[in-house]
Order: C-alpha cells, then structure tokens, then sequence
C-alpha cells in the first residue's frame, strides 16, 4: 500500500513511434526491470523475489514455460519474468470501499491497464443477479452459493470449467478431478487457443504432443530454426540459449513476416560482452515469409531434400531410421513431386535462392531443432503446417538423436503440465481408467467443450454456469462482442483470480471473484508450507516455493479454494478426500503418482534439486506412441491464403509490455512504438498502393463471408517492415476482429494470425 494506483490510463495522445530497434536487452532492459519492481515493491521485497525466481529452492517465474539450464545464475530471469513477478507481487491491495465505489458498468469502461493497477484482490465478492454492484461476503457463503447454483443445474454439461496455464500441476490436478467427480468434460483451457494445434499434430505423428528436445539439446546442435515466435518479447531467456548455441558452432534461421529485434541481435545483460560489446548476431539467415506461407516453404524445403536424395542416392536421407522408425515415406515423396514452386513462391513471398539456402542449411546440419510458437499454431493450417515441420525433421532422423528435434515453445508457465494432470475437455480413456480407479468414481467419458465451442454452447444458452482459475477469457478469446454477449447470457460467472481484469466485469446475471494466492506467496496450511510443481516446454518439471507472506490473511490457495468447493458442492461424505488434499499437498502428488503416467514416486523425485525431466519416447528411445508405432510421414494439402484486392492479412499479437491480457505499460519498445496501442502496423509498399499514410487514422474491417464487417476503429497506421500483404496489430485489442467461426482444421485454435482485413481512412 505503498503507492495509490493510476486514477486514468497514461494518455494515448502522447504516442510516440520510432523506429524499431536492432536487438534486443541490453542495459534498457536492466534498467526497466529495477525501476519497476523498485517504484512497485520497494527495496526489500524486491531483493527476496528478484533472488528467488527461478532458483531450485525458489519459485518459478509465472510468466513463460521457458525452460531453466541446470546450472542456475545468481539472477535467473529476465525482464518480463521480473515484471509479471512485480505485477503478482504489489503490496498495493484493492480495499473493501472500492466495490461500493465502483458499480460494475463504470469498471466496464476501464482498460486492462486500469484494471490489473488497482492491486491485489483479497477478499471473495459477489454481484447478485440485477445488481451493479459486487459486494464483500465470507467464503463459505461464496462455496454455499456456487455450491448451490451447481447442484441446481439440470445436468452437469451446464457447467464449464476453464483453466488458464498459470495453474500449477497439483491445482490441475485436482481441479479437473473436482470437475470429473462432478459430472463434467467440459475443461476448456487457454491451451485451446494457443499450442492445440501442435498437440493435435505432434499426437497424430509422433504419438506425444510435447518437445521432443531436452534443454541441453540446444548446446549440441548444429541448426535452429526459429519459427513464427518472437522470443525476445515472449521468452526471453530463449535469446541467452540461442546464444550459447551460436557460441558452440549452431546456425540459426528465423521464419517471421517481422524483424523483430530480439531475432537479429542479443546483447546478453549477464555478460559484459553483451553489456558493453555489439551483442551476439542470432540469425544467420532471416526469411521474411508471407503471413501462413510456412507450410509451402516446408513443404519445398522438403522436395529440395528429396530431390538431393535423388540426385545421390542413399547419402542424404536417415535411411535406417526412415526404415525402422516411420511410415508413408513413399506417398510423402509422390505428393511433393507435384509442388509447384511457383505457388510456393506466391505464397511465401520468398525467392527459390532464399528457400536453397535454407535447404543447404538443412541438408548440411546433422542435427536440427525447429522451434515454433503462435506465429505458426493460430492459422488455419496450423496443424498441417506442424505436421510439415515433423516431415523435414524425420527425413533426416532429426528425432530421437542429441541436438535434434522438434521443440513447441509453450506460453503459459505451466500450460504443458496442466494438460499433463488432465485439464482438457478430450482426456483419453487410458487417463479416466486410472482415474476411476484411483478415486472410485466414474469419470464421464463425452467429451466436453474447449474454449471456442464453450462460448457457441453459452450462446445457445447451454452452459449456465462459467468458473474459471485464472485468465481472462472475454478478454483473450477471439471474437470478444460475440465472447461478451455469451457471457453475459449465463446465470452465474466465477472467477478465481489475483487481480482484477475484464472477465471480473462482463459477467453473468450473478458473479463471484474469488481472490487467490499467486506463485510468488507462502503457501501454509494446516501441515505446514507447501510447495507446488509445474512442468516446462521441455517437459521438466520442478518445484515452486512462495517467497513472501501472503499479501493478506484472508487469501485461500487454489487448492485450498478448489478443495472447499468441491465439498460444498460433492459433500464430505464421497470416496475422495478433500480435507486431507487442502492439508497436505504431498497426498495430492501421492495421487498423481498412481494416476499420471511418467510422475511415478512423484514426491520424491520433485524434491530433488531441480525437479526431473519426464519420459519422452520419441525423444529417450525412438519410440512413437502412434497407432501403428511408428512416426508418421503425412500428406498434406498446401492450401494458400487468398488475400482479395486491397485487402491485409493482419496477425494479432503481443507487445513487449504486456502478458497476454495484462498489460505492464503501453510501450513496445522493440517496435519503436511508446504510450500507446491502438496501432496497426503496415507494409510501406502496401500504404503506397492503398493511398494510405504513416500517421493516418484508419478504422479496421475485418470481412468473412456472410457476416457484416468486425471493426475496430481509430488505428494510427504505423508504416513498418513486415512482409508484403501482411499488417499486425496488438491482442487482445485486435480479438474483436477474430471471427468466432475462423479456427484451425483440426484443432479449433481460433484463427489469431490471418485475419482478411481493409483499412478505411478516418475522415478528420
Ligand atoms: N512478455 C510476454 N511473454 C509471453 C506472453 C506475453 O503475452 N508477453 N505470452 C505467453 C504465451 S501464452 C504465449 S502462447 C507465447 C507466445 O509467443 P509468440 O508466439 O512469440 O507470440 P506472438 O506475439 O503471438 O508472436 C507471434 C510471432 O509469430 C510471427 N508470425 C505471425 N504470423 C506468422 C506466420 O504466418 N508465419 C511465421 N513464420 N511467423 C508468423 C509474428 O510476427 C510474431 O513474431 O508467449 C508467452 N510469453
Ligand atoms: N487475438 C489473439 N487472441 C489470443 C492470442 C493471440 O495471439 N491473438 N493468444 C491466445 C493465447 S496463446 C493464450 S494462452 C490466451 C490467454 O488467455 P488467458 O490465459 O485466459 O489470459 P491471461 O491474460 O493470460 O490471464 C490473465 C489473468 O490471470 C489471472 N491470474 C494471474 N495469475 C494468477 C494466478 O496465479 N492464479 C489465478 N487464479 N489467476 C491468476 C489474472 O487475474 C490475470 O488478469 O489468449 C489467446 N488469445
Ligand atoms: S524467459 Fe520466461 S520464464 Fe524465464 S524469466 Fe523470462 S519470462 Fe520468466
Ligand atoms: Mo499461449
């Protein structure tokens, strides 16, 4: 409470834009992460937290599921990581006044910003149905009231549980648990709308839907390829192992329509090198591909591949490997016959020589790790395209070998291990078997809703009652009018949270928030503190320990949170063991040990120094879980993206300070962009034929057919590097524009980097 929260937004009239930078950390960085966490948190609590992140007896960073190298630095974070711990960590809490203060349709109009400034929630509130105002009440009532609208459901199925990936495996664990025992698949998760495409390809293919690749994988290859991601904002310790790969000898390819700074140059704030020197150059080649044209430069790196291989027979394909460990080599080689370089090229934007280097590249690499985030999973062809990135690996036994493989770099700090402990609406029989066996129940066995069919059940007024833990799904769904207007349409939202955002304010009839312990706090029950784990993009998982007391006494842990619900709402009668969960956290990894594959002697193995690495077939051993055994080689169908005369593909995605739907401030610093957000940014040829100026005002259409125009309106147009046809502009803003109905084949991840858009000019 060393502070009082910002009153308004900083002014978006003072924008400024400047040209974006040349790399990326470097002092700036240093120098903002102090300065925030010093203003917000003063001295001594950012000393505690700042030295605990990341480190083996520590918490882990909550920002992303970034990895950490075994040997740990005395400061093992990065900007980002030390601004989300600040944001959590604020000893700034929002009064009880403020609730009869604010009525919920004064909060609407607030922005994200405003919202998560207001500081810690601590104590649950309820906004009875008609009311405009939430108001303090006592947890038991919160249980008593959730509890009771449950029960009165008609049919479980009305009810859906949506889990954001903060959540950590024993949370999880038991929240899908509670879920089950209550009757339910319906676990959308913000998975959902993030690496779904890659479980759904990698599953098909390999038979796992994780990173085949270990940490130190990166410290012996000789390639990266470095795919629609932008680490040096999203995972920014992704730039100190790129550069310790470089180090070693690795070359690095980055795909991207954006240069963005923290692929062209790191200078590592760790080294005085990177401090003082120029920084470390991280891609040797840069492809500035067209919006969705990686499937068709995969697909020709491949046929370049196989045509080598035709060229000298027997030297340039992993022949044993293609030979014991895959199928479909043969109709794979027949499909690619037929590609036709000039639709490549069309949907590239690349030249043949640009796709040959990186084919040599490829072809004199032994080992090669491919890399991917959101630039490749939110696209219609998303799935096919991840399945395109599995061909090129096994043609040359990229999988299962040191150095290699085939690396989805998670968002969420513990997205992979929620899915892990069961948080998906489609958990396979295998999971809900030993489940049912574990606890004595019957776990339903339809599967359930994700994130964009949940919000078409709520629009057919379906599902009635919406609880989540954590996230901000109105907010950080496509299509946010169509996304409110559901919302809006259920009897009761529930929201377990730390700090106040957008889903607190557009709500159901009735509404709950439900304040909760974040990462950074101690978390002490009745035996004692206890620790959580969560599982990195490498399929590490490792312990987290809170560092400071809790901002308040009456905040409960999720845990403790989901433990009371799930007796208000089961009673404590049943076969499963709530109060002892709540109690002690030990039996909760007792539990999973018998019930998750890989998590066996869960207990001790979490204790030890730095956590352990689960087991991985296709990475340990070459073996393939898929329905035949064997890694599938798959035939996809190239599928262009047909861009209308005068019209944009415009991706949605982050600035560097923000965290998906919270915001740290309105600068993007790489970018060049200060004070503001509402921005779109454009191809300097394309404002040319369009007739449109850097500076202009210009309102958004987004076109899909048989739907009046989504708009979003006032966008300064920010003339800007990006591939041609292709502009950008920032989520969550930008969602308004992602039609509901626009989703990936094959995992309905909504489609939040292709949107077909025209730019009209603002009349002054
Ligand atoms: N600081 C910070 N860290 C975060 C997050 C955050 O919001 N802030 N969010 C977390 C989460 S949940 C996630 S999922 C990750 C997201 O991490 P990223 O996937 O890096 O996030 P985006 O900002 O969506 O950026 C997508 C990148 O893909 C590129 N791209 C867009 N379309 C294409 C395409 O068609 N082809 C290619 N090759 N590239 C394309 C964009 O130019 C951009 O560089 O970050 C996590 N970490
Ligand atoms: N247009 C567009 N839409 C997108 C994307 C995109 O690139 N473009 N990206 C998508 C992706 S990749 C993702 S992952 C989703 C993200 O969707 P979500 O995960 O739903 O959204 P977040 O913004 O990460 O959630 C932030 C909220 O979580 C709560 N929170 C923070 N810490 C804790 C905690 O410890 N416990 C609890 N209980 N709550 C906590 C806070 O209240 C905070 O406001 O958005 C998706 N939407
Ligand atoms: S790279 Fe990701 S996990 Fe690591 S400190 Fe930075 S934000 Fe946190
Ligand atoms: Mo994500």
């Amino acid at each position: 409470m060393t502070r009082t929260p910002p009153v308004t937004d900083p002014s978006y009239d003072g924008m400024t834009v400047r040209p974006p930078e040349q790399w990326a950390v470097g002092l700036p960085a240093i120098a903002n992460t102090m300065k925030v966490a010093l203003e917000d948190m003063g001295p001594a609590r950012t000393a505690t937290l700042l030295t605990a992140i990341n480190q083996k007896d520590g918490f882990d960073c909550m920002s992303c599921a970034w990895p950490d190298p075994d040997r740990r630095k005395v400061a093992e974070f990065c900007e980002n990581g030390a601004r989300a711990v600040t944001w959590e960590a604020t000893p700034l809490t929002v009064p009880s006044s403020f609730w009869a203060e604010h009525p919920v349709s004064d909060l609407e109009d607030k922005s994200e910003y405003w919202l998560g400034m207001q500081g810690r929630l601590v104590e649950p509130v309820y906004k009875p149905a008609g009311s405009d105002h939430y108001v303090p009440i006592e947890w038991a009532e919160a249980f008593r009231l959730i509890a009771d609208r449950l029960r009165g459901l008609d049919s479980p199925d009305q009810a859906a549980f949506y889990t954001s990936g903060r959540t950590a495996n024993e949370t999880a664990f038991l929240y899908q648990l509670f879920v089950r025992a209550f009757g339910t698949n319906n676990l959308p998760d913000c998975s959902n709308m993030c690496h779904e495409s890659t479980g759904t390809a990698m599953s098909e293919t390999v038979g796992i839907g994780k990173s085949t690749i270990a940490y130190d994988d990166f410290e012996e290859t000789d390639l990266i390829i470095v795919m629609g991601q932008n680490p040096g904002t999203n995972h920014p310790r992704m730039l100190t192992a790129l550069e310790d790969a470089k180090r070693k000898g690795a070359h690095i390819v980055a795909v991207n329509p954006l240069p963005e700074a923290g692929l062209k140059r790191y200078k590592n704030p760790q080294t005085a090198r990177g401090l003082l020197g120029r920084g470390t150059v991280i891609a040797d080649q840069f492809l500035q591909i067209r919006s969705g044209g990686d499937m068709a430069l995969l697909q020709a790196v491949s046929k370049r591949v196989l045509e080598a291989e035709d060229r000298a027979p027997g030297t340039v394909l992993d022949h044993a490997f293609l030979g014991e460990h895959t199928q479909g080599l043969a109709e794979f080689r027949e499909h690619l016959r037929e590609l036709d370089e000039a639709e490549v090229l069309a949907a590239t934007g690349l030249s043949s020589a640009e796709i040959d280097e990186l084919a040599e590249r490829y072809l004199s690499s032994d080992r090669v790790i491919v890399t991917w985030a959101m630039g490749i999973t939110q696209h219609r062809k998303g799935v096919d395209t991840i399945k395109e990135i599995i061909n090129l690996l096994l043609l040359r036994g990229n999988i299962g070998k040191p150095g290699a493989g085939a690396s989805p770099i998670r968002g969420h700090s513990n997205v992979q291990g929620d899915r892990t402990m069961g948080i998906w609406e489609q958990m396979p029989d295998s999971f809900l078997d030993a489940l049912a066996q574990e606890f004595h129940f019957e776990p339903p066995r339809e599967h359930g809703v994700d994130a964009v069919h949940a919000i078409e059940a709520l629009q057919r007024g379906e599902i009635k009652v919406w609880f989540a833990v954590g996230g901000n799904l109105v907010a950080a769904m496509s299509d946010t009018r169509a996304a409110e207007a559901a919302m809006r349409g259920t009897e009761l939202t529930v929201q377990v949270s730390t700090k106040l955002n957008r889903s607190h304010v557009v709500t159901g009839a009735a509404a709950i928030i439900l304040p909760t312990l974040g990462r950074t706090e101690v978390d002490l029950q009745e035996s004692g503190p206890q620790f959580l784990s969560v599982e990195d993009t490498v399929c590490a998982v490792h312990a987290t320990h809170g560092a400071v007391p809790p901002v308040a006494p009456t905040l409960l842990s999720e845990v403790a949170i989901i433990s009371r619900l799930a007796r208000a709402v089961l009673g404590d009668d049943g076969p499963i063991d709530w109060a002892g969960f709540e109690r002690d956290y030990d039996t909760i990894r007792d539990s999973i040990s018998r019930v998750v594959p890989g998590f066996e002697n869960f207990n001790t193995q979490v204790r030890r120094k730095g956590g352990f690495v689960l087991p991985n077939g296709p990475r340990d051993s070459r073996t393939f879980p898929t329905a035949t055994g064997k890694a599938i080689i798959t035939v996809n169908e190239l599928e262009a993206i047909i861009r209308p005369e005068g019209r944009l593909i415009l991706q949605t995605m982050r600035s560097h300070d923000q965290f998906n739907t919270t915001m740290y401030s309105l600068n993007d610093r790489y970018r060049g962009i200060h004070g503001g957000r509402d921005v779109v940014f454009v191809n300097p040829d394309d404002l040319a034929e369009l007739g449109i100026a850097d500076g202009d005002r210009v309102d958004i259409h987004s076109e899909w057919p048989g739907e009046a125009d989504r708009v979003l309106a006032g966008q300064r147009v920010v003339s800007y590097p990006t591939a041609r046809g292709c502009a950008a502009a920032y989520f969550p803003e930008a969602n308004v524009l992602v039609p509901l109905a626009s989703t990936a084949i094959g995992s309905n991840t909504p489609v939040s980097k292709a949107v077909i858009v025209r730019l009209e000019p603002v009349r002054a």
